[in-house]
């Protein structure tokens, strides 16, 4: 469904707003604090943000993905932390209901997770499974109408304020890998599950990432999202819209780094004259726009082609492996552009620098991206696809 230009441009609008004049003004101070205030929070729920990517019938704005990513561009204006606070409910906390979810699973929690009263998390990462998914061994063993849920997962994003888990666990034992694995939800609130502390991280604070650990959680069948043995799947497919998600976040980023490194060459001057006007700061800064746009393009030429209903999953590795890489390169710029004010706390540069160093990693890394795009290749070209 193509969004309507008018309303796209409205709510991109408010985003914009939103974030100038109630994000950008506190990014130390979320930092300092390592917390979001609740008074921004609520702000957030009032957009509508934590459910741009739920259905307009559970109380969502159904954004598609094109316009999804244009929201995403903006939220990555500030400090990754603000769109964490809502990205695990619009993102991969939300989307295994909103793709496999019964009607009843959906109803029951999906407009609590669009008005942003539920927290949504998905728990896919344990201690011993990181990139390779699946060799996870949190198990759920069938009992009645329970799965008995036991294992620890590490590293999930938002995991102390959420209310419910997406979590893919291991249903047949006799099955070693992805086959073997199933989806549910698990609400917090269930006996036997509780959560870690807040790991201390390198960046991002105000985010924060916990274990989430399972000892003798029972879990009604009726929980279960997708068939027995189709968590797996479940799973990539969220990752396929959230790898395209955190793409456009990155990208956001990448320009307020720009802005930042061209507003500063512009005042600082050295050498009798604006460091704007020294080529070799030119080249740095010319490399991060033309990388930046040419991330901007892919995501967007990705998120139309999912909006046709293409399967994307090569091309949201592709924008997540060039886009974050990009990212990477920009805020490492920006740095080197700013000198020794880049490495200053006050300025805030270092304070992206560590932030988007994540970007890299989660939802896959950069080497799990090249694996699998090397490997849908290799498939298109046995199917005489290619
Ligand atoms: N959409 C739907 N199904 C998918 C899929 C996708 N994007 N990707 C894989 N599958 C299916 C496959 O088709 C296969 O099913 P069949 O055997 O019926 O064909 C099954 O899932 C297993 O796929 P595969 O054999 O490719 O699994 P691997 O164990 O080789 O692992 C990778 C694949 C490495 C790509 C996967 O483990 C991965 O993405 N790892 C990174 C995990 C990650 O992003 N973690 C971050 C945590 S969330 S912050």
């Amino acid at each position: 469904m193509a969004f309507d230009a008018e309303i796209r441009a409205a709510l991109i609008e408010q985003v914009r707003r939103f974030v100038t004049e109630k994000c950008v003004p506190i990014e130390a101070q979320v930092a300092d604090d390592d917390a979001v205030p609740q008074s921004v929070v609520d702000e957030m729920k009032q957009l509508g943000l934590f459910g741009i990517a739920v259905p307009e019938e559970y109380g969502g704005l159904a954004l598609d993905m094109e316009t999804e990513c244009l929201v995403a561009f903006e939220l990555g204006h500030t400090s990754p932390a603000f769109r964490s606070v809502a990205g695990t409910n619009i993102g991969i906390g939300s989307q295994a209901l909103v793709l496999f979810g019964t009607e009843e699973q959906k109803s029951k929690w999906l407009p609590g997770i669009a008005s942003g009263d539920l927290i949504a998390s998905f728990a896919l990462t344990e201690p011993e499974a990181g990139s390779d998914a699946a060799s996870l061994t949190t198990k759920a063993i069938r009992d009645g109408d329970h799965y008995v849920l036991n294992g620890t997962k590490r590293y999930i994003t938002n995991a102390n304020k959420a209310d419910l888990f997406t979590v893919m666990a291991r249903t047949d034992l006799s099955k070693p890998g992805a086959k073997g694995v199933s989806a549910f939800v698990v609400e917090r609130n269930t006996p036997g599950v509780s959560v870690g502390q807040p790991e201390k991280k390198m960046g991002q604070q105000g985010a924060h990432i916990c274990d989430v650990i399972f000892e003798n959680a029972r879990v009604p069948v009726a929980n279960r999202i997708a068939g027995e043995g189709e968590g797996f799947k479940v799973a990539m497919s969220v990752l396929d819209k959230g790898r395209l998600h955190i793409s456009a976040v990155a990208t956001g980023v990448s320009e307020r780094l720009i802005k930042e490194m061209v507003n500063y060459a512009l005042e600082r001057k050295q050498f009798g004259k604006p460091i704007m006007d020294h080529q070799l700061i030119q080249a740095m800064i010319a490399d991060s726009q033309a990388e930046t746009y040419a991330a901007r393009c892919m995501i967007l030429d990705a998120a139309r082609r999912r909006d046709a209903g293409e399967d994307v999953t090569m091309l949201a590795s592709c924008t997540k492996l060039f886009a974050t890489e990009a990212c990477g390169r920009v805020a490492d710029r920006a740095v080197q552009v700013f000198g020794g004010a880049g490495y200053v706390t006050d300025y805030g540069i270092e304070r992206f620098y560590r932030d988007v160093r994540i970007f890299r990693l989660y939802e896959g890394t950069s080497q799990i991206q090249q694996i699998i795009i090397a490997r849908e290749l290799a498939r298109a070209a046995k199917a005489g696809n290619l």
